[in-house]
């Protein structure tokens, strides 16, 4: 969708918004079903970026201490555990620029993610920047999903990051879908954006070809010693209409409910997932922050009459329709 399209959505008074995403989300997903997610962060810390919302980046003093990187076998016992509480998909995240070929934290990463597939859960890494043969050798060890976050704007980004820029984002979401894996890229809200900004990285998003197959979408946890721990929290309703438009521009997309679900009451995920969302990051810590209790979680979706989502492993990436490749440089 273009840019003025989404904005007159945008601007619809509440109601009229979230009828119009929830037709589109009955149409979509029809299953009352929300797919539970678990994160693990098997890097942590150290990372040589300097994006200012990061608890991990080495350029801020925060609470996070840099590790090493965990070994195979308590990466699977977590993964195992988290299969046994019901996550369909195992997201694991590394704080690192990127990986290289060739490298033996590369070919640990390769070893980890042979394991962890065979388990039948979704298998989604996020490990920074990647190239194409690093793509490749990636899905063929079992990566069904790659995150990669656009995060906001193009203009916005370089307010935010500037250790690598928006088109390097870009590149290595293209390395991903050229290597056949799903494409997980959204953003976080609350990062001093504007309006327009949020919706540019949706308009971008929806014309990725094929879409992205999932959309998270945060908020942002401040994080003392980052350059954004003071930022203001983002309107409740405004994270509604978020979710709407993404539900909206990118129907067959899992939308997902990510950071900042800690903060929200009971009511406004209610909402969220009315609006759209099918997906949340489940147990109780994200990368390095808090998450809602399991318990609490399953009680939540239990109240409202949600299932969580049933396993999947077959997911693949869709494929793209039409020959509009997802476009290399900023138009
Ligand atoms: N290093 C990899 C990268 O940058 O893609 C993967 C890890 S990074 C922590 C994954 C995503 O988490 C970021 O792109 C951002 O959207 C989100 N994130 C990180 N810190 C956050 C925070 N404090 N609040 C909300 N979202 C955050
Ligand atoms: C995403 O969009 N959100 C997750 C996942 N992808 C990797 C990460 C959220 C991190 C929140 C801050 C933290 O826990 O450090
Ligand atoms: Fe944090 Fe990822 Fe940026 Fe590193 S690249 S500072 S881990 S968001």
């Amino acid at each position: 969708m273009q840019y003025e399209e989404l904005k007159q959505l945008y601007d619809l008074p509440f109601f009229d918004l979230i009828q119009r995403s929830r037709k589109v989300h009955e149409a979509h997903w029809p299953e009352n079903e929300v797919q539970l997610c678990t994160l693990l962060s098997i890097k942590t810390g150290g990372c040589s970026e300097d994006c200012s919302y990061c608890a991990q980046s080495a350029r801020y003093t925060t609470e996070v201490e840099a590790e090493r990187l965990m070994e195979t076998e308590e990466i699977l016992e977590r993964a195992k555990l988290a299969r046994e509480n019901g996550s369909t998909r195992f997201c694991m995240g590394a704080a690192w620029k990127g990986v290289r070929d060739g490298t033996k934290r590369f070919d640990q990463v390769l070893e980890i993610v042979e394991s962890v597939s065979e388990l039948g859960m979704e298998v989604c890494t996020t490990l920074g920047e990647l190239g194409e043969v690093e793509a490749e050798k990636l899905k063929k060890a079992g990566v069904t999903a790659y995150n990669h976050n656009i995060d906001t704007s193009p203009e916005h980004y370089t307010k935010i990051v500037s250790t690598h820029t928006f088109q390097d984002r870009l590149n290595t979401l293209r390395h991903v879908q050229d290597a056949g894996m799903s494409v997980c890229s959204g953003g976080i809200l609350g990062l001093g954006e504007k309006t327009e900004d949020r919706i540019k990285m949706l308009e971008i998003l929806s014309n990725f070809n094929p879409q992205p197959e999932s959309v998270p979408i945060n908020s942002l946890v401040p994080i003392p010693g980052t350059p954004l721990a003071e930022s203001q929290g983002v309107d409740s309703f405004e994270v509604v209409r978020m979710i709407a438009l993404a539900r909206i521009a990118i129907p067959d997309a899992k939308v997902r409910l990510s950071a900042g679900r800690k903060q929200m009451s009971e009511e406004l995920q209610a909402l969220c997932f009315f609006a759209g969302a099918n997906s949340i990051f489940y147990g109780d810590k994200l990368l390095t922050t808090g998450n809602p209790q399991s318990e609490a979680d399953l009680n939540l979706l239990k109240k409202l009459g949600l299932e969580p989502q049933k396993p999947n492993p077959g997911q693949g990436a869709p494929a793209a329709e039409g020959t509009r490749p997802l476009e290399p440089a900023l138009g």
